[in-house]
């Protein structure tokens, strides 16, 4: 069985503090703003906050680009305003993870000033330092000079870029400004570890880790095949040294505190998960795996509608490949990715409030952690985006550059598939009520637009309405932390081929629940599939009574959960 453990039980909620709350009217959230909302993520239910990065950064990528590690970002506030954040989420027996975020830098980090100066620098190989490949000659007949290899960036274009001063070309898988730390460097393990004792000592309780599986790379930078070219952050991940680093991490870090730690897994398959969560293995706790997140793309950007078989699958496959030794995570958005109700439910005015109903439910009964992303517990939607000059990340900035100003992606199809996939979907700030800027801030602007339906959808409304999104979750919340099946039970699918309907139970010893999900905005008689009857019903998305039935009256995205006799 299962060692019972916190983290396990632990309900997330993520925090993307420029978009939080903004308590000093410069349009950019803070963390004294975290703090005054502190009540209502209490009242919500959740116990750990993962905050996204909170370090001094010239926010090239919102945070994602550190400059100094021990220094909290000015526009977010001081140390001693962090220190009162932690006090505060303490006092209210909550726990607090950080991102950490090195497998690089910002290039204004001083080690990276550093060791641009030249090529003795003792700061030199705390980075990637290449030669370029001498191309063909160009119009002036001398050679051209190519990037090492073909490595492209996250971000659009090469991997590498050429530095003037010393002539030599520099790794970012990254943006140009977030250089990659070279891990085969003693001096910068023991750096991290060292700025990771320097949190862990103030009293925060982890950390969320930042492409961790991106952090060996291998020395001679072959070029990547076509294939790989296709799929380049598998091609990225697993290193050469990946295990033993994270091994190494875990006894000179993690072993000395009571601490949880998430990775970002970007580019690890489900078989390989239990090499880095197994509890045998000594690297970290959980993974985020993003087989489910993705499941309704084609490609990068361009957006599909759910197939509910093959979501199914999925998270029949973790349960499968996760055993007692290895714990998972259920997570279906976050910064990176689009508001949840308009991804994998219906934001249309009749059904964005019991189908966002209806994914709390999932993520909340489902087996791993779950982690709930700010505004999803309000139903927050995507917003309407119209021209380029609407977004502000520096994904879509650069892949426009790439792709449409070159003419290889037309302009309307680009937008049309960003405002379905863009990051800054979930970055508009929280709706906190219907004044002016959604009592985000004073400000005249916030940083990145409010969504204009923040005067329907906001917290005030929400936390004074029993039938509300938020209410519905916080009583999702405690009725999985009274229960320890919805944590440790089995899981089953018991209708893995029906496209409308998620069926599922959780066990543990006698005690069995059924979850009954209806994805789709059709109305349908279902019959359980096994010799079940539904028993007592615990809770419902809408005014279900039905009870000890195995016929299910569902409206569209119905969600019901029962405890069965
Ligand atoms: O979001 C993505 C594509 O839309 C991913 O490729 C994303 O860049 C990847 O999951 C890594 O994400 C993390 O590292 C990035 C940062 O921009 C993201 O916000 C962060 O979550 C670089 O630090």
């Amino acid at each position: 069985g299962y060692q019972p453990t916190w983290w396990k039980e632990a309900v997330v909620y993520q925090i993307y503090p420029r978009s939080f709350k903004d308590s000093n009217g410069d349009g950019i959230g803070d963390i004294p703003g975290i703090t005054s909302k502190l009540d209502y993520l209490q009242h919500l239910g959740v116990n750990v906050i993962w905050l996204s990065p909170h370090y001094d950064s010239p926010n090239a990528d919102n945070g994602y680009d550190i400059r100094d590690y021990r220094k909290v970002m000015a526009e977010f506030g001081t140390m001693s305003d962090f220190d009162t954040m932690l006090a505060g989420i303490k006092q209210r027996h909550m726990r607090l993870i950080i991102d950490l975020v090195v497998n690089h830098t910002s290039d204004e980090h001083h080690w990276f000033v550093e060791s641009r100066k030249s090529q003795d620098n003792p700061y030199r190989d705390f980075y990637f330092w290449r030669d370029g490949k001498p191309g063909p000659a160009g119009p002036d007949g001398k050679p051209t000079l190519l990037p090492p290899n073909n490595d492209p960036s996250f971000f659009s274009g090469s991997a590498w870029q050429f530095d003037p001063s010393t002539s030599q070309y520099y790794l970012h898988y990254f943006a140009v400004k977030q250089p990659d730390l070279n891990w085969d460097n003693t001096k910068v393990r023991e750096e991290v570890y060292s700025l990771m004792r320097f949190w862990l000592d103030k009293g925060v309780d982890g950390f969320r880790m930042d492409v961790i599986p991106l952090i060996s790379k291998n020395p001679a930078f072959p070029d990547l095949t076509p294939d790989q070219l296709h799929n380049y952050g598998n091609a990225y991940a697993n290193g050469p040294h990946m295990h033993e680093y994270l091994q190494e991490m875990n006894r000179n870090v993690m072993a000395k505190y009571d601490v949880m730690t998430v990775g970002e897994a970007l580019g690890i398959s489900l078989e390989q998960t239990p090499l880095i969560v197994g509890d045998d293995r000594h690297e970290l706790n959980m993974i985020f795996n993003f087989d489910a997140i993705r499941s309704n793309r084609v490609g990068r950007d361009a957006f599909k509608p759910t197939d509910l078989p093959t979501l199914k699958a999925i998270y029949t496959r973790h349960a499968e490949q996760l055993d007692a030794h290895s714990w998972d995570t259920v997570f279906l958005s976050n910064h990176d990715n689009p508001r949840i109700v308009s991804t994998f439910g219906d934001d249309s005015p009749e059904f964005r409030i019991p189908s966002a109903k209806l994914l709390e439910t999932m993520l909340l009964t489902l087996r791993g952690t779950p982690f709930l992303y700010q505004g999803d517990e309000l139903g927050m939607t995507n917003y309407p985006f119209k021209a380029i000059g609407d977004f502000d990340d520096i994904e879509v900035k650069n892949a426009y550059k790439a792709n449409v100003v070159t003419g290889k992606i037309p302009e309307d199809v680009f937008i049309a598939n960003l405002r379905h996939t863009s990051r800054d979907n979930s970055r508009t700030p929280m709706q906190w009520d219907s004044s002016a800027s959604g009592g985000f801030t004073t400000a005249h602007k916030p940083w990145l637009a409010e969504n204009p339906n923040y005067t329907q959808i906001n917290a005030a409304a929400e936390v004074a309405d029993p039938n509300s999104v938020y209410n519905y979750t916080s009583k999702l919340i405690a009725i999985r932390r009274a229960h320890q099946v919805f944590v440790y039970g089995d899981y089953k699918d018991l209708d893995p081929d029906n496209k409308s309907i998620f069926a599922y139970t959780r066990t543990l010893g006698a005690e069995r629940y059924l979850v009954v999900l209806n994805f789709s905005k059709v109305p349908v008689a279902y019959v359980l599939p096994v010799a079940l009857k539904a028993g007592t019903l615990v809770l419902s998305n809408l005014a279900a009574s039905e009870q000890n039935t195995s016929t299910l009256h569902l409206a569209g995205w119905e969600a019901r959960i029962y405890k069965v006799q």
